[in-house]
């Protein structure tokens, strides 16, 4: 007599991922939608004690990536800003559908590539004063711009743009200290306008322009 016995599969198994810890990066500009990652967990069980579904239950700050529940597919599901966050430590976890349901989870680190997406800030207005018949080559200030991005895209270098009244002014590359070369006289004019620019070193830099008033001040005598 020949017995066949159906042993009724028992959810003893939990989900595998095929890695601890996943690491990735992607630019900041992508665009919403974008998959760019797929996570995986195999279960040893059959049927629903091995149907694994998959959710992000930790470090999805602000709800910037969604996961397929059925694929473990990640997508990008809002704008991302290197400038607003530059990294995510996800905790993605892999479930079954069995009775006692079991699960596991695993890490994912984003790191977000800058991008050149922001133009150099001069946060101050300037408004120097010159008092006349002054000493060559000295300082009239020392401007500085900020720019929001990292390493060569918020490099920023300076220079004069137009008018510089036959090299009157000078500007130093680096520093943005701006000097006046000769002796200023209040009575021959009362005010120099000049165009100062900061320009970042991003591959398609960005730049800022800046108007520039000196005014030269009357010396009186003591
Ligand atoms: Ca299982
Ligand atoms: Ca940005
Ligand atoms: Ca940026
Ligand atoms: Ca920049």
């Amino acid at each position: 007599m020949e017995i066949t016995v159906f042993v009724d599969d028992v959810n003893d198994n939990v989900p595998v991922f095929g890695s601890d810890s996943y690491r990735d990066t992607i630019p900041e500009n992508v665009p919403v939608g974008l998959e760019f990652l797929r996570v995986t967990a195999t279960d040893a069980d059959v049927g629903s004690n091995a149907w694994v579904s998959y959710t992000i239950v930790d470090g999805n700050y602000n709800s910037d990536f969604a996961i397929d529940l059925e694929s473990g597919v990640l997508s990008v599901a809002k704008s991302l800003d290197r400038e607003r966050r530059h990294t995510y430590e996800l905790t993605i976890r892999a479930q079954d559908s069995g009775p006692g349901s079991k699960f596991s989870m695993c890490a994912l680190v984003l790191d977000i590539e800058d991008v050149n997406d922001n133009n150099p800030v001069f946060p101050d207005v300037y408004r120097p004063v010159v008092i006349e018949n002054n000493l060559p080559e000295i300082t009239v200030e020392q401007v500085a711009a900020d720019d929001a991005d990292e390493g060569v895209n918020g490099a920023l270098t300076y220079s004069l743009q137009g008018n510089t009244y036959n090299s009157l002014f000078t500007i130093e590359r680096t520093s943005g200290v701006i000097k006046v070369k000769g002796r200023l006289d209040h009575e021959e004019r009362k005010e120099y306008t000049l165009t100062v620019v900061a320009e970042d070193a991003g591959q398609f830099s960005l730049i800022i322009l800046a108007p520039f008033v000196v005014a030269i001040d009357k010396q009186y005598c003591s």
